[in-house]
């Protein structure tokens, strides 16, 4: 039966790791895959995560099984960074569970929808490749509408358009921040639209946050998530720390749902709990053990935001950087400088996409999407160069 399996594409983006390893050029430049990089081109584990581990090897005294919702000390000392410390549905109408990653809590809220009832799911485009990718393995419906306009704002009259014929057996997949492939994100006028428009249609939404605290701080990165929250009786949030903790392949997530109230959670959190046992059994431990003690301890907190704070002002250098230099080639360079987080798209076409790596030894996603941190203030100018050479 197997011999009847077609072959399937590789992830253009993790393939791109492997074809720039490859590169024996001492100038090449990786703009592929999102993960973070210092001015030196490393993806270092954070000194907070270190003081962290060290501690878990000290004091950790087993490994037994957790069960599927995993660390719950750690799913409640994110919930202020994402809720709000104030917030009166914490604790009481929005419940969590550790998940493999943004990516097992994606897997978690869609199947979750879709047993509720859920037969569409509302994407802008283009969004991240495995937001369509885990819906298709789900038999979920795809309902795409545009993200973003030429002139680099968000196209408000397609999410318009796309809720306008929406109901209560769609769900709505929104990035809470740090858009990814774009970098452009909705404003707080925006949001507040938004979060009327899905309670008004009775909409699910299912808020992507990946990236809290990489676009301008993670009170403003939550202000998306806690406004839609305030607007609807029901949502599902899909939290990942392998960005702002920089924990990517320990694969640390949760996800987090809110009901109309507290007596509605424990049959919805049974499904959560029923498909994670059936999905991963239960999520690793270890990435998530060091976020909790770090959100525990006051001073291993403040080394965390330190270190974020670093990596979000030197993404906004690079971005300056790149924005002074207004244009190349055939490219408006500006719209970069107000872009948030690692990534930003430079509109260019697959040929010259291709020929920035071939010829210039610069590998960027097929799309177009750089990978801002990859930039260094070093290699800022090889790459407007190339790009002004390749769109000539
Ligand atoms: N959501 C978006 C928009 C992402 O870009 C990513 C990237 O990896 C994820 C979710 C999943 O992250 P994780 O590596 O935690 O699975
Ligand atoms: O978009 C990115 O680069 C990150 C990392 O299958 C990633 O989200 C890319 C592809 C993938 C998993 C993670």
């Amino acid at each position: 039966m197997l011999i009847n399996l077609q072959q399937q594409p590789a992830d253009a983006l993790l393939a791109l790791i492997k074809l720039h390893n490859a590169d024996p050029r001492a100038d090449k430049i990786d703009l592929g895959v999102g993960v973070y990089r210092t001015g030196e081109g490393e993806t270092p584990v954070f000194a907070s995560i270190k003081g962290a581990e060290k501690k878990l090897v000290e004091e950790q005294d087993s490994k037994a099984y957790l069960g599927p919702e995993g660390d719950m000390a750690f799913v409640a000392a994110l919930m202020p960074y994402i809720f709000g410390k104030d917030s009166p549905d914490m604790g009481n109408r929005i419940e969590g569970m550790q998940t493999p990653g943004g990516t097992g809590s994606l897997r978690l809220a869609l199947a979750l929808a879709k047993r509720s009832g859920i037969e569409r799911v509302i994407v802008g485009v283009p969004s991240w490749p495995n937001h369509a990718q885990i819906c298709a393995d789900l038999g979920l419906g795809v309902v795409e509408f545009n993200h973003a306009r030429a002139d680099g704002k968000t196209d408000m009259d397609a999410l318009r358009a796309a809720l306008s014929g929406s109901g209560e057996k769609d769900a709505i997949l929104l990035h809470g921040c740090c858009h990814n492939p774009t970098g452009i994100d909705y404003s707080h006028a925006e949001w507040d639209e938004i979060a009327a428009l899905v309670a008004e249609k009775k909409v699910l939404p299912i808020l992507d946050l990946a990236y809290q605290g990489l676009g301008n701080g993670m009170e403003e990165d939550a202000y998306g998530v806690r406004r839609v929250l305030v607007a609807v009786p029901e949502a599902l949030v899909c939290y990942s720390c392998d960005k702002n903790f920089g924990l990517y392949r320990d694969r640390v997530g949760a996800l987090y749902v809110m009901m109309p109230s507290q007596a509605d959670l424990p049959s919805v959190m049974s499904n959560a709990h029923a498909l994670a046992r059936a999905n991963w059994s239960q999520p690793p431990d270890h990435g998530g053990a060091a976020v909790r003690l770090v959100l525990e301890d006051p001073a291993l907190t403040a080394q965390w935001l330190a270190e974020l704070d670093h990596m979000r002002e030197r993404m906004r250098e690079v971005r300056a950087k790149v924005a002074a230099a207004g244009r190349a080639g055939a490219v408006d360079l500006r719209p970069l400088g107000g872009q948030n987080g690692l990534f930003s798209i430079i509109p260019l076409s697959k040929e010259q996409v291709l020929e920035m790596r071939e010829k210039h030894g610069i590998y960027m996603a097929g799309s177009g999407r750089i990978n801002v941190a990859g930039l260094t203030m070093g290699n800022i100018d090889k790459f407007i160069d190339a790009v002004a050479q390749v769109t000539a």
